[in-house]
């Protein structure tokens, strides 16, 4: 496998239906299987107060991947991903089994209808920036300019 193709990625993982941490356990299972994808750092996983509609506190993580997928296939896979284990289509901000978010890609910048690169939340949400900066508080925001750890830290004093 031509290694020096693979791009850097962090996904965003959370799960707040069925049973949460098996849920997390099998994405990793899967992650492990594919040729095409290398994990490199897992966050802790955090229990964590649900942002929008009253439902079921959230399990997060964040997970650091190498890749040969370029975003868009990278795109798909989560989407198969989340089908594979069961997520149903639900309301935006609603309860789901799993959600895979992809928050980084190397460092580009990308804006189209399906998906946008960075992540446009990662600087409101908590459950995102506290495992992203467990495992790489020096990762620039190649739009904001600013670590991932100063991003935290104004979320805390905010
Ligand atoms: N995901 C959402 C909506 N609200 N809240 C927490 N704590 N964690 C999440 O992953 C989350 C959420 C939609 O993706
Ligand atoms: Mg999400
Ligand atoms: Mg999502």
């Amino acid at each position: 496998m031509g290694l020096g193709k693979m791009k850097v990625s962090y996904i965003g993982i959370g799960s707040n239906l069925g049973n949460r941490r098996e849920n997390i356990k099998r994405v990793i299972e899967i992650l492990k299987k594919d040729k095409k994808v290398k994990l490199l750092k897992k966050s802790k996983i955090y229990e964590t107060d649900p942002i929008g509609p009253p439902q079921r506190k959230f399990l997060n993580g964040v997970f650091k991947i190498k890749t040969e997928y370029s975003p868009f296939e990278l795109l798909q896979k989560m989407k198969e991903i989340e089908a594979l284990l069961g997520r149903k289509k639900t309301l935006r901000w609603g309860p789901r089994t799993i959600d895979l978010d992809i928050l980084f890609y190397d460092k580009l910048i990308l804006r189209t209808k399906d998906l946008t690169i960075p992540h446009p939340e990662i600087p409101k949400r908590i459950f995102v920036l506290k495992p992203l900066s467990e495992i790489s508080p020096f990762l620039k925001h190649p739009l904001l300019k600013k670590t991932v750890r100063r991003l935290l830290k104004e979320y805390e004093t905010n």
